[in-house]
């Protein structure tokens, strides 16, 4: 049996300290992490944004395959979720390797892309087209065609388990007929983590997701924007393992975005520098522990921390 999905929900956050706030990259929000943070305050911290789902969905939604976006750009926030029974078979079930989930799986949610749910304040929310996915294991909210409004980018990882089937990532970009679905250049893939920013400092918003299709290792997916939401493709070698989460920011100031990227096999994180024209190179693994990490975050924190951070960086 092939590893899977990651069902305990760790955060690790990274604790950086920089003395000169004032000239703090502003490249951080370029990305859709610095978009998330906003969201996820205004859901947890506002009346009436947390869905309100009736029936046995309520039970079903997903705490991994979820986003937040403003679609439609109407001041309504809508939160898209996928099954929270998604990825497992009943075997697996049986096998005892998913103890932390009480439900067992859906075999027809498990195998075949099936629609994600949308809950919206808006009581005349409109369905995007092409929002059957799955396992979209990591929801990416920016605007990549720079029309002010936000669109998806999604990684798929596909089924997740025997028979093993790989999936394109996929996009959903506004249009003033409203959302359109498209698959992300590249083949398929057993793809998991992801992350939105502007990697090459030309204004506009690229895309690195990570995919194997071993289980073992796999490349980091560069998309380069061309701005208006088309993207080319590339595929970059630098992680010794499976990549599995990742998050984008610029964590040396040097105003390029760098990768902080949990490492499968060695349950740690690894560092990949951004060098501003849509390339990185690998840095020092951070350290290793026995957590299953499912997000990586990142604070500034104190001086100290950031001088033990940085230490491992360089070393
Ligand atoms: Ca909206
Ligand atoms: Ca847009
Ligand atoms: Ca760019
Ligand atoms: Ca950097």
């Amino acid at each position: 049996m092939g590893p899977s999905l990651k069902y305990f929900i760790t955060v690790l956050l990274l604790l950086i300290f920089n003395t000169n706030v004032f000239y703090a990259s502003n490249i951080n929000n370029t990305t859709s992490f610095f978009k998330q943070e906003k969201y996820r305050c205004e859901v947890a911290t506002k009346d009436g944004f947390k869905p309100y789902p009736l029936g046995i969905d309520h039970f079903r939604m997903s705490p991994l395959h979820n986003g937040i976006a403003d679609l439609y750009d109407d001041g309504y926030l809508d939160m898209i979720f996928g099954a929270s029974d998604e990825t497992f078979s009943i075997d697996r079930i049986v096998e005892g390797s998913h103890p932390t989930f009480v439900y067992e799986g859906n075999e027809e949610r498990s195998r075949r892309p099936f629609q994600y749910a949308f809950y919206s304040q808006d009581d005349n929310f409109k369905l995007p087209k092409g929002t059957k996915y799955l396992n979209a294991r990591t929801i990416l909210t920016q605007d990549f065609n720079g029309d002010g409004i936000d669109d998806l980018a999604v990684t798929i990882w596909g089924t997740d388990y025997e028979p093993y089937t790989p999936a394109r990532n996929e996009i959903l970009l506004s249009s003033p007929n409203g959302y359109r679905a498209d698959y992300l250049p590249g083949p398929a893939y057993f793809n998991h983590g992801g992350g939105a920013g502007d990697i090459d400092g030309d204004g506009d918003v690229d895309i690195v997701m990570d995919g194997s299709i071993n289980f073992n290792y796999g490349p980091i997916h560069v998309y380069i924007n061309d701005g208006s939401g088309n993207f080319s493709y590339n595929q970059i070698n630098l992680n010794k393992a499976y990549t599995d989460i990742l998050a984008l920011y610029d964590l040396d100031d040097d105003e390029n975005l760098d990768i902080v990227a949990a490492v499968e096999k060695h349950k740690g994180l690894q560092i990949f520098w951004g060098k501003g024209n849509g390339y990185f190179t690998p840095g020092a693994d951070i350290f290793s522990d026995d957590d299953w990490i499912s997000e990586v975050s990142y604070k500034r924190g104190s001086k100290d921390t950031y001088t033990r951070f940085k230490s491992w960086f360089f070393s």
